[in-house]
């Protein structure tokens, strides 16, 4: 590994607010940025996290028009990113939250050649949940490169209340409606999120199996924002409602 991936790595890590990794170094391209990510993840394995699963960034066109990024993107989650419910969201530095489907794998899965409906035969339970992104990149500027090697934001993740069998919901159907303190400011349904999460799931074992791994019986998978995310201001409640999965609430502090 290069000097430059290791630096930026740690620099990412320590959580502090700095200008994208591009604008100094240009030509930085996406596997390298997935290198930084995965020194990241080793450093905080390193520390004692455990790897839990992963999330999917830019999957609904909502995200995808926001960021000005059209390609879907991959990032690690640990056990340190789970926030329970009814705890205020920590300070961070400008957290967004945003709705999202939710899968817990039964079974291993792992690319090529993973299609929706294979992806769907190895999921446990479906939840619906809540994202808090805080990008570490000043006003979320970034390139698909910075915010790949930023491990997509990420912050923490809520699971909602209720464990669905996935044959029991059409998940293009489920809708998440989001609320900022008592006003309702968006909608979606699961089939803002390339036409149906699972094809995020099956995006995601394809896209580990490229890199020589696995999603692994247990783990979590956030197939991305429904919606935009929204600001968790301090002393602001954020709530999703899911059809069939239940609410989640999220203070800001
Ligand atoms: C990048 C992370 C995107 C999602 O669900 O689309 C993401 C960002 O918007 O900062 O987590
Ligand atoms: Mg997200």
């Amino acid at each position: 590994m290069s000097l430059e991936v290791r630096e930026a790595a740690e620099a990412l890590l320590s959580g502090e607010e700095r200008e994208p990794l591009t604008d100094a170094w240009p030509e930085l391209d996406v596997d390298t940025a997935y290198a930084i990510q995965d020194e990241a993840l080793r450093l905080r394995l390193e520390r004692g996290e455990t790897l839990i699963g992963v999330k999917l960034g830019l999957t609904s066109r909502a995200k995808q028009q926001r960021m000005g990024i059209d390609s879907p993107m991959l990032a690690w989650l640990t056990d340190a990113m789970v926030l329970p419910a009814g705890v205020p969201v920590p300070s961070l530095l400008h957290p967004r939250a945003e709705p999202e489907l939710v899968f817990v794998l039964g079974q291993r899965l792992s690319g090529p050649g993973v299609t929706a409906a294979t992806a769907m035969a190895a999921v446990d339970r479906v939840y619906g949940g809540v994202e808090v992104i805080d990008s570490r990149y000043r006003d979320y500027r970034f390139e698909l490169p910075d915010v790949v090697a930023d491990n997509g934001s990420s912050a923490y993740v809520t699971l909602g209340p209720v464990g669905a069998q996935p044959a029991s919901l059409d998940l293009s159907l489920e809708a998440a409606l989001l609320e900022v303190d008592g006003a309702i400011v968006d909608t979606a349904t699961g089939a803002a999120v390339l036409g149906h999460p699972a094809e995020a799931l099956a995006l995601a074992a394809n896209a580990l199996g490229a890199r020589g791994r696995a999603l692994e019986p247990g783990w979590l998978v956030f197939t991305g924002g429904m919606t935009d995310a929204v600001d968790v201001r301090p002393g602001s409640r954020v709530a999703a409602h899911f059809s069939n999965l239940g609410s989640i609430t999220l203070a800001g502090s």
